[in-house]
């Protein structure tokens, strides 16, 4: 009989904590910032959970010296947080905002001095509402010098101090929800032959900041991550199979094979070419794609769930919208493309008050999938459970998102068993923080912080839940003990 020897995490692991700038950050409009497209987004009726918005958020900006000391006392190996493009560029090109790169120089230099590596995010959702103005955002592929000038501004002054460098957040989200569901800005439904366009630029503007960035730092570490919802085939039936294949190549690997191979993939580009629906893709485009691609450090994904496929029948379900935004479990609608596949919630598996199914053995799935196409390092830039926290006697008692993130972080160590190249996990998040579409209800922190929708409502003081604790003994032995 032979047993298997478990290594475990490597030394250097870096178990870690994420945020996003607009979801945390407030100080809307201090020190020379210029709205985002989110600053304009939110004040549209109806577009979020009770008119929430980020102008105050959890005051990370004038908070964060006090974040980042409990990330110390936690023992946090990385902290990965974006930058406001709109506070270094308040018009996404032109002059650039001394105070907001100071700002920053400020947050890397805090977590520095404690030891804790600073993984930046280069955009993260939040366009200078000035270039949507100018010439409409991503539509436009003049955005791609605009990011790249902004991306090398950040490469230059924080290059010496930052070596891990997320270029891009879940562009299959911003896209999606931005011209597909109207649901981010700039709040387009249904424009398919845009929706790849834009993502085309989105492409180019990762790659081309890929490439400037190894130019600079040659040993810095890039990538961009991506929401990875791996597809489960929902039957046996060879349709499944096929329908699980097609969302496979349409939802996931359409993304990951352009950062990693700088390609796309050939049934995708075939469906979209029947569609006509391919984008304008300019002689020289694919080359730099290929380029980058040979300059990527990892992987970056941001795991949250799996998606079960069913074959869909051409006069079948065709709804791409699916969210549950109030916490009501149960309300999420199915999701489908007409003739291709829908997406059933998965019988085998609980879910969140959200609706978002409960899988951590999709986790190890997912890094599999990743070794075994792209042989690329991992790192896990996203994983957490959105939960309602409830202060007790001043204090938050989270065995949920406990037993979430165990369970998660067991099947990662599997994983890594299997042989992936694991680099880094980050929770989402490490402080409470604004939920997109969902308020402040939806908590995913370590770190309660105290306040709701209400702008005017609570202290904004920060109170560590038990998982704060229990994640600190993790890291302290290095995920052995859970
Ligand atoms: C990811 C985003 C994050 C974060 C997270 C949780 O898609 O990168 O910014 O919001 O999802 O999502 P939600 O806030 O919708 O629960």
């Amino acid at each position: 009989m032979y047993f298997k020897e478990l290594k475990g995490f490597p030394k250097d692991f870096l178990w870690g904590s994420a945020s996003a700038a607009y979801q945390v950050e407030g100080a809307w409009n201090e020190d020379g910032k210029a709205p985002s497209v989110w600053d304009y987004f939110v004040r549209i009726p109806g577009k979020t959970f009770k008119a929430t918005t980020g102008d105050k958020a959890v005051d990370h900006y004038h908070h964060y010296q006090e974040d980042v000391r409990l990330m110390a006392e936690m023992g946090l190996k990385t902290y990965r947080f974006s930058i406001a493009w709109t506070r270094i560029y308040p018009q996404g090109n032109g002059e650039v905002n001394e105070a907001g790169l100071v700002f920053y120089d400020h947050l890397i230099d805090e977590c520095l001095s404690y030891g804790i590596v600073p993984m930046v995010t280069v955009y993260h959702w939040d366009l200078p509402q000035a270039l949507e103005d100018q010439y409409h955002g991503w539509e436009n592929r003049r955005i791609v010098d605009d990011f790249v000038n902004y991306a090398v501004t950040l490469f230059k002054r924080y290059g010496d101090r930052v070596k891990h460098w997320i270029i891009l957040n879940e562009q299959n989200v911003f896209t999606a929800h931005g011209w597909m569901l109207a649901s981010h800005p700039p709040g387009k439904s249904n424009d398919m032959k845009m929706f790849y366009q834009v993502n085309h630029h989105a492409f180019l503007a990762h790659a081309k900041a890929v490439l400037a960035l190894k130019e600079l730092y040659p040993d810095a570490k890039v990538g961009s991550s991506f929401a990875y919802t791996p597809g489960y085939a929902y039957s046996d039936k060879p349709e499944d199979a096929m329908a699980a294949l097609d969302y496979n190549d349409l939802q996931c690997f359409y993304w990951m094979d352009v950062y990693a191979y700088g390609r796309y993939p050939k049934a995708s580009m075939a469906y979209l070419e029947s569609l006509k629906l391919t984008p304008d893709i300019k002689a020289g485009d694919l080359d730099i794609f290929k380029q980058a691609a040979s300059k990527v450090d990892f992987m970056g994904i941001n795991y949250y769930q799996t998606a079960d496929v069913e074959y869909n029948p051409i006069d079948g379900i065709h709804n791409m919208n699916g969210e549950n935004n109030t916490g009501e479990k149960g309300t999420k609608p199915i999701t489908g493309v007409a003739g291709l596949y829908k997406n059933p919630q998965n019988k085998n598996l609980p879910a969140t008050d959200w609706d978002w199914t409960i899988d951590p053995m999709g986790l190890r799935y997912a890094c599999r999938i990743i070794t075994s196409r792209y042989d690329l390092p991992i790192i896990i830039s996203e994983n957490g459970l959105g939960a309602f926290d409830k202060l007790e006697n001043g204090q938050i008692h989270d065995p949920y998102r406990i037993s979430y993130l165990k369970s998660h972080i067991e099947e990662l160590k599997k994983a890594v068993d299997d042989g992936c190249e694991v680099l880094a996990y980050c929770t989402w998040s490490y402080t409470d923080l604004l939920s997109w579409l969902n308020g402040y209800q939806k908590r995913y922190g370590f770190v309660y912080i105290d306040r709701e929708e209400d702008e005017n409502s609570g202290t904004l003081k920060r109170i560590p839940k038990d998982s704060y604790y229990w994640y600190k003994q993790v890291i302290e032995t290095n995920g052995e003990e859970l």
